[in-house]
């Protein structure tokens, strides 16, 4: 009886929708090709990893290894890779990356293509194995994992023939990628390949093939690097780029070192640790503009993370979470310049409504448009955020977000690209309505989320 009312009502409820709204039922926007792979989609919104460079280099206090080093010398004293990826996953990150083989060619895994690898160190009695202990904890914990491998080798001799150099280089993936679980994403770094012919495409094919999900990263396909290593991205950020000939969905990486100018741990380097207010900096120009920021942390000689970076690390996130964890504009009342055919799913509470799958749009062909928040009385905030909808391609080319101050609307950000998140900073702002207007666009905008934010002091 009482889901026979319910059902009733529902019904009600639904043709009374039907008559406010005449037309119903819009198809959603064409998509704007380029579009990311589902695999590049899952991996913008995971927005934030940890890098970890561990290997010989850490015990020589030094960032290139010339491949002279002696296996002996690799000797954690307390190794806890769940340590690194337990901070990980404390501190907001959703993937972790772990240097295989740095370009000195010691191996941290046991590679039965080579000697210069933990088989020849006295660590667990050549026992060890770094990427092993990093992707199970990865997997327990659930954190996407990923490797680095160099293709420059400074230590194996056939790197001076091309062709027997390819021929390792592709034993050692198929290792990493067969022998230990799911890989989410495989990096390989551009430095001192330089003069060196590599097989790309047949390191490619061989990624597709044993993990068809893994990104590749840099040099590769899926991911780009943002082009330096101060963890900064470009105000105006396109994922589409043209490489090879083709329009591709290239989506950038901003990767950069904790303890500024070291990839790997070094003595007394403590003083370089970037601060709480540098971190968040670079969160804000990284994860901020549309792009992912893989924050390198080094595992110390220990094997574990350094007290004095993590402290860092948790106290941006504490701040982060503190900021983000209540958008002042959700499930407000919200009104658009146009919505998409008249249809309530395309409508301006989808921006505000906290579901990732839903957005605003507009009709084709219009590309300018704005919807306007009614916080129900003054509201004070310093942060804004705005989303597209990236499945459907990257439109928007720019926008500006206004706040009424009860005679006339004012810019309190503006800028050109939003892609996957746009971020805006400014001093507190206190207003009772709120718009983000979008100026300019390739194609009708679909705005997946816009949101104010206020952060602590
Ligand atoms: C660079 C390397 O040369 C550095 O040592 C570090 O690995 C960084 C992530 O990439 O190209």
């Amino acid at each position: 009886m009482i889901m026979a009312n319910r059902h009733a009502l529902a019904t009600s409820w639904a043709l009374m929708a039907l008559a406010a709204y005449p037309s119903m039922a819009a198809a959603p926007p064409a998509p704007l090709p380029p579009l990311p792979s589902a695999e590049q989609l899952a991996w913008q919104d995971m927005e934030y990893g940890m890098f970890c460079h561990f290997g010989m280099n850490t015990f020589h206090d030094q960032e290139w290894g010339d491949g002279t080093e002696d296996p002996a010398t690799f000797l954690p004293t307390e190794f806890n890779a769940r340590q690194w990826v337990e901070v990980a996953r404390d501190v907001g990150m959703k993937y972790l990356v772990v240097t295989a083989k740095h370009h000195d060619g010691f191996c941290v895994f046991p590679s039965a293509h080579t000697d210069h690898s933990v088989k020849s160190s006295p660590w667990r009695d050549g026992n060890g194995d770094v990427v092993k202990a990093v992707a199970d904890a990865c997997r327990e914990l659930g954190i996407m994992f990923g490797f680095y491998l160099s293709p420059w080798d400074r230590h194996e001799p056939r790197y001076a023939d091309n062709a027997a150099y390819d021929e390792y280089f592709k034993a050692q993936l198929r290792e990493l990628l067969t022998n230990y679980g799911d890989v989410g994403e495989v990096w390989f770094d551009g430095a001192g390949t330089k003069g060196h012919v590599y097989d790309w495409d047949g390191y490619y094919a061989l990624v597709r093939e044993l993990q068809p999900h893994a990104l590749i990263a840099i040099c590769g396909p899926d991911i780009r690097w943002v082009g330096n290593e101060e963890g900064v991205a470009p105000e105006t950020f396109w994922n589409p780029r043209e490489r090879g000939g083709a329009q591709v969905w290239h989506p950038a990486e901003c990767d950069v070192p904790i303890r500024n100018k070291y990839w790997f741990y070094r003595t007394n380097t403590e003083d370089s640790v970037r601060s709480v207010e540098e971190v968040l900096d670079l969160y804000y120009k990284s994860v901020g503009r549309g792009t992912v920021l893989l924050l390198n942390v080094t595992p110390d000689r220990r094997g574990q993370l350094p007290e004095k970076d993590v402290s860092v690390l948790r106290e941006v996130w504490r701040i982060l979470s503190e900021t983000f964890e209540t958008n002042l504009a959700a499930g407000k009342p919200a009104a658009a310049s146009a919505t998409r055919g008249a249809d309530p799913a395309f409508d301006s509470a989808k921006a505000v409504d906290e579901d990732p799958d839903t957005y605003w749009a507009t009709d084709d062909g219009v590309t300018t448009g704005w919807i306007e928040v009614d916080l129900g009385g003054p509201v004070t905030f310093n942060r804004s955020m705005a989303q597209e909808a990236i499945a459907l391609g990257q439109r928007v080319e720019s926008y500006r977000v206004q706040a009424w101050d009860g005679g006339q609307w004012n810019d309190v950000a503006a800028g050109t690209t939003i892609g996957h998140k746009r971020l805006d900073r400014f001093p507190d702002v206190t207003a009772a309505k709120v718009r983000l207007e979008i100026t300019g666009a390739k194609a009708c905008p679909a705005i997946r989320a816009f949101g104010l934010f206020r952060a602590p002091e």
